[in-house]
Order: C-alpha cells, then structure tokens, then sequence
C-alpha cells in the first residue's frame, strides 16, 4: 500500500509490519464476522442470508508487532445486476492490491463447484494465500474436519490452513500469526485508535439493511438498499432520515408491514444499536421507495458506498489508498 512516507514518524518502524489483508470467500463464509471479532467491535453488518456485504469495508487492527487493515469483502458469486457486478470488481481489485489474502471456506457446508470456481481465482495471485476453515463450532467433532482439509491441501499443497470459529475466538490467534508473516515490514498507515475508515452515515444505512435482513426473507434481502439521506448533528438529538429502497409495490407493503408494525420494528432496534455506537440521543426516520431498477442505477449505487470518513490529517493518505 502506497503512502508510507505520510504517516507519522515511528522510531522501531523497522520491527513492525504492516499491510492490506482481503477476505474472500463464497457468500455467508464467515467473512464479516471474522473481521468483526478481529477488530473487537462492530464495524460490518452480519447475517444469515448471502450477499449481506456490498462494498468493501474497511477494518484496522493496531497492535505491537503493526497494523493489519483488512477489506472485508462481498462473497464471490454470480453477478446478475450492475450492483453484483461492481461487487465482484471489488474483490478482483483486491486480489490485485493486498499483501495477504485470507481465504474463507465454511466448514458447516459441503464443498461444491462454488468453492472449486474460488479455487481457479486464487490460482495464480500474487499475495500470500492462507486458508480459513470458518464455524467449527457447528461441527459435533474435530475429526469432522479431516475430509475438508484433506481435500483443501490437495487442491491448494502447501497453503496454510487455520480452523477457527469467529464466534468462540478459537483460532483467531494462530490466524493473526500467519497473516502478520506475511505483511511487509514498514510503519502504520493509520493513527492506532482508527479501526474503520467508512463514513458514519453509510454505517447507519448498514444497521437499518442488517435490521431488515433479520427480519425479512425470500427475495427480499436481494432487493433493499438503504440509503442516509439526513445525518443532522445540529440539534438537541441527532437527527437521522434514512430511505429504504425496494424493487415493487408488494416488496414496499412487506418493509411496512401490518399498520406500519415491520418498518417500525426495523427502526427501534436501529435506533438503539445507534445510540449505543454513537452514544448519543438520535432520532432515526425510515421511508420506503420503490425503484424498479435501482440494483442497476448507477446514482443510487454511488450514493450506498461507504466514503470515506473524515480523518483530518490523514485524508491524503486514505484517498490514495482508496484509489
Ligand atoms: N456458529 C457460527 N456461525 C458463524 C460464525 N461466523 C459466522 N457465522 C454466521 O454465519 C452467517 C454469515 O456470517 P457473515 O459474517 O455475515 O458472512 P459473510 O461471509 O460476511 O457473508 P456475505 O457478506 O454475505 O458474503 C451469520 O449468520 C453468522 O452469525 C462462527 O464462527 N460460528
Ligand atoms: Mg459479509
């Protein structure tokens, strides 16, 4: 990663290393989750539907030894719409950029032509591949493990491979030891109490989106996009508007709800992590849009990006590093 020579002078630079690491991995692998428990606080949206992650989100691991900055991406699968598509380009431009690529493999789920196609791209990449065996606390034995390594070391000899469970924090450590092996050494890009550069009004979004997974099904988490439009600082509360686009009128009525009981549900428990995170009063307003094509709308597409939050001094840094 480009930019070394803005960060702030650090006396034992040259005992630290420091670097970019990409999750990859099929929809649902674990990826988000991971990132979050390596950070120790809530930086990505997690569910148990596919395809929650869209953009690539960054987390910032400061320790002794350097700074890990991890993108956590969206999972690799087919791209029908021009949103899917800017997806899969994210994680192709990371493959290309990043030092270390962690690579994700559920190991609750059986291995299938969607893991051999994550096979074929990471085939020939030039950053050091180490291979995440994701939830063993879902299997009933360790030696349910065994097949799956097995066939992992035959389709990829010679890679490191670490089972762990994100939720328990079982593994974790073995995990930080291989991917820190393979940062360069070289200072901090980021001041140390940084652990995300996304903007706070794409983070409000993604918990109303993360609330209305939770509570939604069939095609529906496909369809909605959230969208800040309002993030007033100004008053007494902070006052936040936020719209929730869907692709028809019937997927509209399901976002309310009976007598508005969804969309008001969705909201509370928003407003609630909200305020936790922020640690302030807010009010929060949802409305519903339909847009038929807005998976294919480039203005609305631009406008659910994450940004980049305003870091004072280092905004140069993080803008070259954003490209
Ligand atoms: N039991 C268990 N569940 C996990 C673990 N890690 C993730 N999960 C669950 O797996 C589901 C998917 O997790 P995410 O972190 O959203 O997966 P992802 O790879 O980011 O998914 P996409 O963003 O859709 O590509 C969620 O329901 C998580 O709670 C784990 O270590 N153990
Ligand atoms: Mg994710």
């Amino acid at each position: 990663m480009a930019g070394s020579e803005n960060s702030p002078p650090n006396p034992h630079s040259e005992d630290l290393c420091s670097g970019t690491v990409a999750l990859v991995g099929r929809p649902n692998a674990g990826k988000s989750t991971l990132l979050n428990a390596f950070i120790g606080d809530k930086v990505a949206i997690v569910s148990d539907k596919p395809q929650t992650t869209r953009n690539r989100i960054i987390g910032i691991l400061t320790e002794d030894r350097g700074q890990a900055v991890f993108f956590d991406l969206p999972g690799v699968h087919k791209p029908l719409h021009k949103m899917n598509t800017r997806m899969m380009k994210e994680v192709q431009s990371a493959l290309e950029e990043v030092d270390v690529v962690l690579h994700l493999v559920d190991s609750s789920e059986p291995w299938g032509g969607g893991e051999e196609y994550l096979v074929e791209l990471l085939a020939n990449i030039r950053p050091k591949v180490v291979g995440v065996l994701t939830k063993i606390d879902l299997l009933s034995a360790k030696t349910d493990l065994l097949p799956l390594m097995e066939r992992y070391v035959e389709r990829r000899p010679g890679t490191p491979l670490v089972p762990i469970s994100a939720i328990k924090g079982d593994g974790l450590d073995e995990l930080l030891g291989e991917l820190f092996n393979g940062l360069p050494v070289g200072p901090s890009f980021y001041p140390a109490d940084l652990t995300t550069t996304q903007t706070e009004r794409f983070f409000v979004a993604e918990v109303v989106r993360e609330k209305l997974l939770e509570r939604t099904r069939n095609e529906l988490p496909y369809t909605t996009g959230v969208i800040t439009d309002l993030f007033d600082e100004s008053g007494r509360v902070l006052h936040l508007e936020a719209v929730i686009y869907v692709e028809r009128k019937s997927q509209k009525g399901i976002v309310i709800g009976k007598g508005g009981r969804m969309i008001r549900a969705v909201g509370q428990a928003a407003r609630e992590e909200l305020e936790a995170v922020l640690g302030t009063k807010i009010y929060l307003g949802l409305r519903v849009k339909v847009h038929p094509r807005w998976r294919d709308d480039p203005r609305v597409l631009r406008e659910m990006e994450p940004g980049t939050a305003d870091l004072g001094d280092i905004q140069g840094l993080v803008t070259e590093n954003e490209e």
